[in-house]
């Protein structure tokens, strides 16, 4: 648990790192956005076209989130990322599968590798992802 945590935390200070760097790019096209995300991360946008607040997910080696609501991830506003996620960069090598419930239940979504979905809205996810996981036990 003390290993989870301390994690998290070093998570937490990361992105926020990225967070600001990508504010740099806050009036590019949504293309020059894509290569805000860094390699082997995954990143989540408040908005379309991966635009608005960021938050970017280490996941070189998976990565494991049961519940958006609970969990310290928050954009830089304070509000969790529970049913914000709007756009999200996959830019690992493993598949992310993002949930509407938590503990990767409900509907779910699967972003391949090294792609993206712009506007989760065409699939039905806009502001409804409550947890996801990046699984690389199966490859
Ligand atoms: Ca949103």
């Amino acid at each position: 648990m003390r290993n989870t945590v301390a994690h998290r935390i070093g998570v937490a200070s990361s992105a926020i790192g990225i967070a600001a760097a990508s504010m740099m790019f806050s009036s590019s096209t949504a293309s020059a956005a894509t290569y805000s995300c860094p390699v082997d991360y995954v990143c989540v946008y408040d908005n379309d076209a991966f635009a608005g607040h960021v938050y970017a997910f280490p996941a070189a080696n998976g990565y494991y989130e049961p519940n958006l609501n609970m969990d310290p991830p928050k954009w830089l506003s304070g509000v969790y990322l529970n049913d914000h996620i709007s756009s999200i960069i996959n830019n690992t090598r493993h598949t992310a599968s993002f949930h509407k419930d938590a503990n990767y239940k409900g509907g779910r979504t699967v972003i391949p590798p090294k792609s993206w979905n712009s506007k989760l809205s065409t699939t039905g996810f806009d502001n409804s992802i409550s947890s996801f996981s990046v699984d690389i036990s199966g490859t």
